[in-house]
């Protein structure tokens, strides 16, 4: 067992926001999705206020060592998730962390005020580094901005409020310790990093519909594990490590860089249930580590 924030989960691994459709997956798998599912919690991808079509296509581009995305956050609108989404979500064997972004401070909070009345809603995340959409500004990228926005949402529920960090910003240890200062119960990153690919015919022309898009994959995990370290010296409230996880050797060096949990995000698109065989192999080079220390005997 794990604890993260009071909520008890079965091992340490789960999934990046986004990464994972668990309704289409239900429907591609059906029960058996339920039986196995690869994840000790579900991060649901972002919802908005309102209901957005996300970027033109192409929205991905493949990278020798990962992807670049630029999906713009298409998603229901707040409205249709709670109609439509929650309750098959609700449906999994797993708690429900959900995911929200707000392109102002009041946004935020009419989602958090929403979600906050759910019991289906284990427990929030603030999407403050989504890379694709044009706001002009992006809320994670300054202390300042971050902390404003803890005070505005923080009363508005008792549940943990997880704040997502982005890795294309001056120092992601302050922007944590802003967000922890502010009353956020734990801080996940790495989001992606920004990046773009040019279109192979077009000439001057980027590739992705969305212009420029996120990098993540393999190509990522040593600016994860960095960053990772660097924000949990910083904090003391637990940290959702992420970035390039393929399998449990990676997940351990997040655990050892200061991550509580870790997500598994690109590594899901290749195999839909390299969350079970990543938290097995955790769990393994773990026990492994235990025994050999003397803290159990064989
Ligand atoms: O939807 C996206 O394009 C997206 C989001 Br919200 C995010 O947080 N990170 C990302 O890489 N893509």
């Amino acid at each position: 067992m794990t604890e993260f924030c009071g909520i008890e989960l079965a091992h340490p691994i789960v999934n990046g926001s986004g990464t994972f459709d668990a309704i289409a997956a239900r429907r591609a798998f059906g029960d058996a999705l339920l039986e196995r599912f690869p994840f000790a919690a579900f991060v649901s991808k972002t919802v908005t206020v309102a209901p957005r079509q996300g970027n033109p296509a192409p929205r991905l581009w493949e990278l020798p060592g990962g992807m670049i995305n630029s999906i713009g956050l298409p998603n229901k609108g707040l409205d249709g998730y709670l109609a439509e989404d929650l309750p098959k979500l609700a449906a999994l064997p797993v708690p429900l962390i959900v995911n929200v972004m707000g392109f102002t401070r009041e946004e935020v909070a009419r989602l958090v005020e929403a979600f906050a009345a759910r019991d289906e809603v284990a427990a929030l995340e603030l999407n403050v580094s989504c890379p694709n959409v044009k706001t002009g500004m992006v809320m994670g990228a300054d202390p300042g901005e971050t902390a404003a926005l803890l005070d505005a949402v923080r009363q508005l529920t008792v549940k943990p409020v997880v704040v997502k960090l982005t890795p294309n910003c001056a120092s992601p240890a302050d922007v944590a310790e802003a967000a922890e200062a502010h009353g956020a119960d734990a801080v996940s990153l790495i989001n992606t990093l920004r990046g773009m690919a040019m279109h192979p015919r077009r000439h001057g022309q980027p590739w992705l519909g969305g212009g420029t898009g996120g990098v993540s994959g393999p190509a990522v995990r040593a600016v994860a594990l960095v960053q990772v370290a660097e924000v949990a010296a910083r904090v003391s409230v637990p940290v959702i490590g992420m970035g390039g996880v393929q399998t449990g050797r990676h997940a351990y060096d997040l655990r050892e860089a200061g991550a509580t949990l870790v997500a598994v995000g690109t590594e899901s698109f290749r195999d839909p249930l390299a969350g079970s065989r990543i938290a097995a192999e955790l769990a393994e080079i773990e026990g492994r580590n235990l025994a050999s220390s003397g803290a159990i005997s064989a």
